[in-house]
């Protein structure tokens, strides 16, 4: 018995060797409220299908890890309050217990690798919070991209963190940062952190053999690809900065700590935005996607074990 289901679409593109993107689920339970989280989690699946992919979703329903959800799992999905955040740490426990639970960054990524699904699409990566001298409050998502061979597209880290420190630790751990079409990092709801990012691709196909590359070289760990936000979606990095501090400020308030923080940011923004940062983020995700697809499609035409003639024996 495999540890993990897939669906139907999802073993047959697998098989077939056809592109797969994979896709997380916390953004739908804990990143965006009822209904536009559904509504954006199927434009995401769609968005993969027009661009010649097939999506998996992933999530844990009743303890099975689902690799590619029906329509209805979507939508039960989206509509349920008590699904849990899994990440690596929460995963096993969740499917022993037969809970259901969305995953984060770092348990897509796993479950993803665990399916030979080797490209996938979010919004943004969980990273190194503001105030984490004294928090140590750092995101399970950057340890992942350390160790597990995915290349994950997203719109940067989300502008809610320290994104200094965020792209610190991304080297310090050897995780490629790789902007795409632009020399600046981009900071997810806007097109510019303020921050030169450490590598640039402007190209799908070079991006999919770069990451074979890696295994070829005998390197573990993923790729992170930081796509810009389309402009006529952003919101400026100025006028977010002060919304951005009421939140930090409010969550500091509450006493929010733990998992509890990113879904928190995330609300209050949208609550301060008067939904504009909802609007945003679905966009930069459909960006994302986009993007994810091309990937996947010119990784699907290379050999598997790319460079593999050249590696010294182990
Ligand atoms: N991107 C979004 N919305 C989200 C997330 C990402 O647009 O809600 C989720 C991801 O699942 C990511 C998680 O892994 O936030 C990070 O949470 P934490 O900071 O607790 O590690
Ligand atoms: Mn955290």
């Amino acid at each position: 018995m495999s540890v993990f289901t897939l669906s139907a679409p999802v073993a047959e593109a697998l098989a077939a060797g056809r592109p797969v993107v994979a896709l997380e689920s916390t953004i739908i339970t804990h990143g965006m409220p009822w209904p536009q989280n559904l509504e954006m989690a199927r434009r995401v699946e769609t968005t993969v299908r027009d661009h010649g992919a097939e999506p998996a979703t992933i999530a844990v329903i009743d303890g099975n890890l689902c690799i590619g959800l029906d329509d209805a799992q979507l939508e039960a999905l989206a509509q349920t309050r008590g699904a849990a955040k899994l990440s690596r740490a929460d995963l096993a426990v969740c499917m022993a217990e037969g809970r259901t639970g969305a995953t984060t960054v770092a348990a897509t990524m796993i479950a993803a690798r665990l399916a030979g699904i080797e490209v996938f699409a979010t919004g943004g990566i969980g990273g190194v919070h503001r105030g984490a001298e004294q928090s140590f409050d750092v995101s399970a998502d950057l340890q992942e991209l350390a160790q597990t061979a995915v290349t994950v597209v997203c719109a940067g880290a989300k502008a809610i963190l320290d994104l200094s420190k965020t792209m610190e630790v991304l080297e310090t751990l050897g995780v490629p940062v790789i902007s795409y079409g632009q020399d600046a990092l981009p900071a997810f709801w806007s097109r510019d952190a303020g921050l030169r990012a450490p590598l640039r691709m402007d190209d799908p196909g070079a991006i999919a053999r770069a990451h074979r590359m890696r295994a070829a070289l005998g390197l573990p760990g993923g790729q992170l690809v930081t796509n810009p936000i389309p402009a006529e979606d952003e919101i400026g990095r100025d006028q977010l900065a002060p919304i951005i501090a009421r939140a930090g400020e409010d969550a500091r308030l509450h006493g929010i700590h733990g998992k509890a923080v990113t879904p928190y940011l995330l609300q209050r923004i949208f609550e301060l935005t008067e939904g504009r940062s909802l609007k945003a983020n679905i966009a930069l995700v459909l960006a994302n996607a986009r993007l994810a697809a091309a990937i996947a499609r010119e990784m699907s035409a290379l050999p598997k074990n790319l460079a593999a003639r050249d590696r010294a024996p182990l």
